[in-house]
């Protein structure tokens, strides 16, 4: 089994530096108070229940519903854990650098004709649920797919994919600058995808 470790990931640049798509304030709060809260209530959760890091893995997700506990400590657990590993990963697939790069390139090429029409099918899954949700791409059987999840739910609690990207559509993530333009958000955040770490997600590189 391996464990995950039970902290907060850093942010690997500054705050800034996803602006003009993801403004400073937004990724401020965002990280500070939605992550740190996602992240402290899992932990409480864990001590309340008496339950240790070392037992926490990639796998903890699927036995949530067969822990000796009350429902209400359940549905905590599934929530605060999603947003604290949706969180961590949604740090990292962002970057103010990262290029589409050739091979990957080729491989949305395969699936979905071109880079534009993954663009609009992932970008029309992230617009199209009612509430808070995330959309997400993720490596099915060597083939490429795209779901959506309500809350902080994500594709490892139903199926056992690799997720390759995921992007968060709560009002948190973008109404500081975007207030209700949730596509321009979007269309925005687009730019800031960090194709080298989907890339490593794809070739099958497990970890924070
Ligand atoms: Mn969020």
């Amino acid at each position: 089994m391996t464990t995950l470790p039970l902290k907060m990931i850093d942010l690997p640049y500054d705050r800034d530096a996803l602006e003009p798509h993801i403004d400073r304030a937004t990724m401020c709060y965002h990280y500070k108070n939605h992550y740190w809260g996602y992240y402290s209530k899992f932990v409480n959760a864990l001590k309340e229940i008496g339950i240790g890091a070392s037992e926490i893995d990639l796998e903890f997700f699927y036995r949530i519903d067969d822990l000796d506990i009350e429902d209400s400590y359940k549905q905590l657990l599934k929530n605060n854990w999603g947003g604290r590993w949706n969180h961590s990963m949604f740090w990292q697939w962002m970057s103010p650098s990262a290029k589409l790069g050739t091979a990957f390139k080729k491989i949305l090429e395969n699936e979905f004709w071109s880079e534009e029409s993954f663009r609009d099918k992932f970008l029309s899954a992230a617009m199209g649920r009612f509430g808070s949700w995330w959309a997400w791409l993720v490596k099915k059987d060597e083939r490429l797919v795209i779901y959506s999840t309500p809350n902080q739910d994500n594709p490892l609690m139903r199926w056992d994919f690799q997720v390759l990207l995921g992007v968060d559509v709560w009002e948190h993530a973008y109404y500081l600058k975007y207030q209700f333009r949730r596509d321009e958000y979007l269309r925005n955040w687009w730019n800031t995808i960090n194709w080298e770490r989907v890339e490593q997600l794809w070739n099958g590189y497990e970890g924070f």
